[in-house]
């Protein structure tokens, strides 16, 4: 099926999942089971869910056909060359291509913005910072005249360059260019394109890179926006091969945001075409793909499934001409299906888990308070069919020992208010523990050092001290995190041990993951560091940006670390609450009960039929929730499978 269709079949199925979590909303709210901090949760996982993008990253050293590849992957149906390809060295800036509802427009960001203390996800926040083309969709050739812009180019200084971050004395020395006084360097920055094409408006982004010198210059490009692509398509040329400027781009660059699994990635050796007229003819021709497919995966070391060899000219132009025969002979199809089948199939598991891990636990409470309320009833419902009303003794009995139940548990009620301030406490000393206060603190403190020494060694030493700062500061957290813990484990066993409460697992919070990725975007700086210094001269710009790329990540990792401890402080206790609560229900009703019949001997068997039709609405809401359940996709998650109602 090709990437289009399977685009559409994944946002309808994300559509569904939106629709069921509204559903359990709904069940919620109408069986009085909706509190603000659920509702907070549900609606964050809606919002997540309606933002949910996918996005293919194309990355290459220039003239690749990176371009070329992406106006054949989606927008061959325009039926132009959309996005500018040209031979030689195209300097077009990094580009986003999305659908915003706001309209259709090119956004550009100057070059000079580079000298700013401002990262580009604050200037995407702010569009007066952009220069805006419109677009006008209904024209193609409106369209691919605007693009035109994106490849502008000036001439400036050595010096305005240098100070730019866009002069490479290494790079400058292979093109004979050291003596020259002026370089050419790109007009932007940035590009942000919007316009409501089917793919785009389904979800789909793409970012298509410039070379390896766009990256070596933009930490932010390379330690942020590539790794969290969802795949990352590396392109190559069939007739240059693997060369020096590839293997470096690799290595520094993919490697890094793709780790160690190098999931969601695609090797595309482009331009087999240059191979056609081979007068070895068609056997010849395939052997030397399939070895060339060997020889280049020996290099990468990456697996020869990922790597696709393709002709992007030759498959725009087939599209363009509905030239089937040629189609297939671009080969697009097989790149085409990956992109489909992987990425897209990778894209749904990883949203099932976000679903199942953010909303699971709240699901999975439900599920429990529905079944133990039911199964309460169905309890009381036997005993009060089994015992003789006649005897109004008896009655009298079992009144007055479910009013000295009651009395207990009050008190116990009172005893777990007690505990749930102490737990209040502990909880707000996690929070405050990663606290954005204390986390900035930590940082102002080292950047006025990092001011100072702007050397790539200074530097080094400046960030290892931030980290290590930032370790303890985690640290701290998982001294209070473990004591929060245990106190959280502790009341659930005393309602557990003394009213046999069904377990319910509290969610225990970890720190673990935050550490993780902590030191990930630590060593991920230094692989940069030592990678891009070349390019990096002291005082640069390029190291400044460094800097701050490393920092937001940091803050963005502990930020989400204090979001993490607040939700799971305001949500572990609810379920036992609603226990408790239910509980205390339920002795009331069988007090009322006992109070009935003795009042009224006549009507035992009138009580008893209440009870029993009450079972009824809650078979009933239960089954529902698991139909939302189901229709969530999370049912096949074994956690969920311990209902038996
Ligand atoms: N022969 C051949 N040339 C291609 C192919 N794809 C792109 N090119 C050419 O390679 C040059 C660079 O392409 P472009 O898409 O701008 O590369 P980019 O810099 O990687 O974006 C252009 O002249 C394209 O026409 C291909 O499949 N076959
Ligand atoms: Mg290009």
């Amino acid at each position: 099926m090709e990437f289009k269709e399977q685009l559409h079949e994944y946002s309808q199925w994300r559509e569904e999942i939106v629709q069921a979590i509204e559903m359990y909303r709904e069940w919620r709210t109408r069986y009085g089971l909706s509190d603000p901090n659920s509702t907070d949760t549900l609606l964050n996982m809606l919002n997540g869910l309606s933002n949910d993008r996918i996005t293919l990253a194309f990355a290459a050293e220039f003239s690749r056909g990176k371009t070329e590849l992406i106006n054949s992957l989606f927008f061959a149906e325009t039926g132009v060359r959309l996005l500018p390809s040209a031979p030689g060295r195209t300097t077009m800036c990094p580009t986003e291509l999305f659908y915003d509802e706001a309209g259709s427009y090119i956004r550009l960001l100057n070059i000079e913005s580079r000298l700013e203390d401002t990262s580009l996800v604050e200037f995407k926040q702010n569009p007066a910072r952009w220069t805006q083309i419109d677009l006008n969709c209904d024209s193609p050739t409106q369209m691919q005249a605007a693009f035109k812009e994106l490849v502008a180019v000036k001439t400036v200084s050595k010096a305005e360059a240098d100070k730019l971050g866009l002069w490479n004395e290494r790079e400058a020395a292979e093109l004979g260019m050291l003596d020259r006084n002026e370089v050419e360097i790109p007009c932007w920055r940035h590009a942000l394109i919007s316009f409501p094409h089917a793919l785009l408006k389904e979800g789909l982004c793409i970012l298509d890179t410039p070379g390896l010198n766009a990256l070596g210059t933009e930490p932010e490009l390379t330690l942020n926006m590539l790794p969290s692509a969802h795949a990352i398509i590396f392109v190559l040329a069939a007739d240059t091969g693997v060369t020096k400027s590839d293997l470096e781009m690799w290595r520094n660059h993919i490697s890094i945001a793709r780790g160690s699994g190098k999931q969601g990635l695609a090797v595309v050796m482009n331009k087999i075409d240059s191979m056609w007229d081979d007068l070895a003819g068609e056997t010849g021709y395939d052997a030397s793909i399939i070895s060339q497919i060997k020889n280049s995966a020996a290099i990468l070391g990456v697996s020869e499934k990922l790597i696709f060899p393709v002709s992007a000219k030759q498959a725009l132009l087939a599209k363009i001409k509905s030239d089937d025969a040629l189609l297939e002979k671009s080969r697009l199809a097989g790149l085409e299906s990956y992109l489909s089948d992987d990425i897209l199939n990778h894209r749904r598991n990883i949203l099932m888990e976000t679903v199942a891990r953010n909303i699971g636990f709240l699901v999975n409470e439900s599920l429990s308070l529905t079944e133990i309320k039911y199964n309460n009833a169905t309890a009381q419902l036997k005993e009060f069919k089994k015992i003789d009303f006649e005897n109004s003794d008896m009655t009298g009995k079992l009144m007055a020992e479910t009013r000295d139940r009651q009395n207990t548990y009050l008190v116990n009620v009172e005893n777990f208010q007690a505990s749930r301030r102490v737990f209040s406490v502990q909880a707000k000393m996690l929070v405050d523990s990663l606290a954005k206060e204390r986390i900035d603190e930590v940082i102002y403190r080292t950047k006025d050092d990092m001011a100072k020494s702007l050397t790539t060694y200074g530097m080094k030493q400046n960030i290892r001290k931030l980290f290590d700062e930032l370790r303890d500061l985690l640290q701290d957290a998982v001294d209070t995190t473990n004591e929060t813990r245990r106190l959280v484990k502790a009341i659930h066993k005393k309602f557990r041990d003394e009213y046999g409460f069904k377990e319910i697992e509290p969610q225990l919070f970890s720190i673990k993951q935050y550490q993780f990725e902590l030191e990930q975007i630590f060593e991920e700086g230094e692989l940069f560091r030592s990678s891009a210094k070349t390019t990096m001269t002291e005082q640069s710009v390029v190291v400044k940006k460094l800097y701050s790329t490393i920092i937001s990540k940091a803050r963005e990792v502990l930020k989400h670390a204090n979001k993490d401890a607040t939700t799971w402080s305001n949500s572990v206790l609810s379920p036992l609450m609603h226990q408790i609560k239910d509980h205390k229900k339920q002795i009331e009703s069988r007090l009322q009960m006992l109070r009935k019949i003795s009042e009224s001997k006549g009507n035992v068997e009138e009580s008893i039929a209440n009870l029993a039709a009450e079972l009824e609405p809650l078979k009933q809401q239960h089954m529902e929730l698991r139909m939302i359940i189901k229709a969530m996709k999370i049912d096949n998650i074994s956690e969920y499978k311990n209902a038996n109602l």
